[in-house]
């Protein structure tokens, strides 16, 4: 391990917590104890960690695994929008879904980059998910059967994705928090497309509605599952917690979830699946019925309705974008900046220039 020298004082997380460090022992278990206590004392003062400062391998590794599994998400998340970009009722509507799962892509690219902060490469991640060794969200293994499928990931599926994502502006490793803001606001387009979508079906025709609430009865309960296991099956949580990567435990921002959903089922002029859905006085929140976890373990497992066929699809997406890379690992060879031609030897530089 690194020790901890002045030059982390100049690091962004440099609170007076952080600072203390410097005074570090030589001996290397006081080195190690002072480290982490720097690292606790930032995390409790709500100090952001940054790339360069130190912290605990187990830290690192809880966030690879989150934010890998949320850059992955975000691209196979694309896949099921995408399959009705040429069947759009318009070209407004077409317009408008080209923007989003574009937008998705890009949120793929702010995780992925977020991510080799942590010492970590996007080939190295990206073989992992090819190779079934880390996860994409449960949700985008099912399927998009009609158009109000859209609109009912719009509002359900990016409306908890950013109960959910919201309270990641404030985790404490900077980089991850800071590609969350640009992603909330946009995923915030993203879920009032969905809503105004499902809106205009819901207001068309019988057919219509019915298509609209279809969709709804089928997105419901999976988008429910999306908040992960219930607490006390929840093996990260309480670790994620407090190091403050995650700042609510996943059955509160479900509960806020639904809360926020009912209302605008009612202005929707939809259904929300659930008999069992009721307002409880006492707690001052929706009571709501039993999660099939037993579904949730089953699509977590590989037993999805659509899980072999995304994996498939984004395995070939990768190979078929080979020729991309390529060409743009030979453009940024060719075209070196400045400060990388100086670092190159002087024959080099004069071939390039
Ligand atoms: N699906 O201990 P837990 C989007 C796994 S994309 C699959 O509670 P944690 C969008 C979990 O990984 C937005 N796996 O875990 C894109 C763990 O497995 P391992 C996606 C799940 O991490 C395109 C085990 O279950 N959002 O918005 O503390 C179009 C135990 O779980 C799921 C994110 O990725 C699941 N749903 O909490 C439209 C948000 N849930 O690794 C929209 C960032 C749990 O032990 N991620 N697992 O084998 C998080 O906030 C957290 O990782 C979770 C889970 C709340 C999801």
């Amino acid at each position: 391990m690194a020790a901890v020298t002045a030059d982390q004082t100049t690091q962004s997380t440099s609170g007076t917590a952080k600072a203390a460090g410097r005074a570090a022992g030589t001996a290397p278990d006081a080195a190690d104890a002072a480290r982490l206590a720097v690292f606790e004392a930032a995390v409790a003062a709500d100090d952001r960690i940054e790339p360069r400062d130190w912290m605990p391998e187990a830290y690192r590794a809880t966030l690879v695994r989150q934010m890998a599994q949320h850059a992955h998400s975000e691209i196979i998340g694309m896949q099921p929008e995408a399959n009705w970009i040429t069947r759009a009722p318009s070209l407004r509507r077409k317009a408008i879904l080209m923007a989003k799962v574009q937008d998705e892509a890009g949120h793929g690219l702010y995780l992925y980059s977020a991510a080799e902060t942590l010492g970590t490469s996007r080939e190295e991640l990206l073989d992992k998910l090819h190779a079934g060794r880390q996860r994409y969200s449960s949700i985008f293994n099912y399927p998009t059967l009609t158009w109000a499928d859209v609109g009912a990931i719009g509002w359900l599926v990016d409306g908890a994705a950013i109960t959910n994502q919201v309270p990641l502006c404030r985790c404490s490793y900077g980089p991850y928090a800071r590609a969350m803001v640009r992603i909330c606001k946009e995923e915030s387009f993203h879920q009032r497309q969905g809503y105004e979508l499902l809106l205009a079906l819901s207001r068309g025709t019988e057919a219509q509605h019915a298509m609209a609430q279809d969709a709804v009865d089928r997105w419901w309960w999976p988008s429910l599952m999306m908040f992960g296991p219930p607490d006390d099956a929840s093996s990260h949580s309480e670790q994620s917690m407090a190091w403050k990567i995650k700042r609510h435990s996943n059955d509160e921002l479900r509960q806020r979830f639904v809360d926020i959903c009912v209302p605008q089922a009612e202005a929707l002029g939809l259904t929300l699946p659930d008999p069992d859905l009721r307002w409880n006085e006492e707690r001052g929140q929706h009571d709501f019925g039993a999660i099939d976890w037993t579904e949730f373990q089953e699509v977590l497992k590989g037993n999805g309705p659509c899980n072999e066929q995304r994996i498939t699809q984004r395995r070939r997406a990768h190979e078929e974008g080979a020729w991309v890379r390529d060409a743009a690992a030979a453009y940024a060879a060719k075209h070196t900046t400045p400060s990388t031609r100086t670092a190159q030897p002087a024959q080099h530089v004069e071939e390039t220039a």
